[in-house]
């Protein structure tokens, strides 16, 4: 038996489903520089709690950066490159996330990813994400990068109809999925956030999703 002296158990790539890549820590390295960025992000383009098509306020806030932006209100979901709320472009999508997403698809089989998008969602305890398709994008080959930061939480990777039973997947601090080929159209949803506290990222969970929006 081999102690793990060196940190690195348990980080191989892992195959949740066909086309869904779990690269474990796979952006620890990077999680300071990402959560400083979200910062600056966020002072431009501010964190926000959208409305659904159904007039209720969404509990994970969230804002993007990069050419398109996902936004919800009243009348529905779509990519557009102006915050609503300032009517200015989103921030620019920085030159290191694009590059690392696109690291992270390769490592998982999708050579060429280039992100138009980067949604990034913030959770205080309680806040959650019900069981949904991502399915606003244009081109459904071109896969999803998931990064967790902060908290953990239980991530629902369920099935390509709404009844199916989703499994749980653990998602923690430096945690990557990409989620491409025929999983690309499965429901996913997030459990509520227990209350807690991460060293980098306080009583938060951030997750960043790049997509090839347009
Ligand atoms: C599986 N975000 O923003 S990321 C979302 O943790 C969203 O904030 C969650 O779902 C979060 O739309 C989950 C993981 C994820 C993202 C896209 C997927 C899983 C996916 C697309 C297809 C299948
Ligand atoms: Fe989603």
């Amino acid at each position: 038996m081999t102690a793990d002296l060196f940190g690195s158990d348990d980080v191989q790539p892992v195959c949740l489903a066909p086309g869904a890549m779990v690269l474990p820590r796979f952006a620890l390295a990077e999680a300071s520089a990402l959560l400083a960025a979200i910062d600056r992000i966020a002072s431009r383009a501010p964190f926000r709690h959208m409305e659904t098509p159904g007039g209720f306020a969404m509990s994970a806030a969230m804002t993007n950066c990069g050419p398109l932006g996902w936004v919800s209100d009243r009348s529905g979901y779509r990519y557009q490159p102006d915050d609503p709320l300032t009517g200015e472009p989103w921030p620019v999508l920085p030159s290191q996330w694009s590059e690392f997403a696109q690291r992270a698809a390769a490592q998982a089989g999708f050579s060429g990813f280039a992100a138009d998008a980067c949604l990034v969602n913030r959770y205080q305890p309680g806040a959650r994400m019900s069981l949904h398709q991502d399915r606003n994008e244009q081109d459904f080959s071109q896969p999803i990068v998931s990064v967790s930061l902060g908290l953990t939480v239980t991530f629902q990777f369920g099935g390509l109809r709404r009844a199916d039973t989703p499994e749980k997947v653990i998602l923690s601090h430096g945690d990557v999925v990409v989620w491409g080929g025929p999983s690309r159209l499965r429901y996913h949803g997030v459990l509520p956030l227990k209350p807690g506290y991460h060293p980098q990222a306080g009583g938060c969970r951030y997750n960043l999703t790049f997509r090839r929006a347009g």
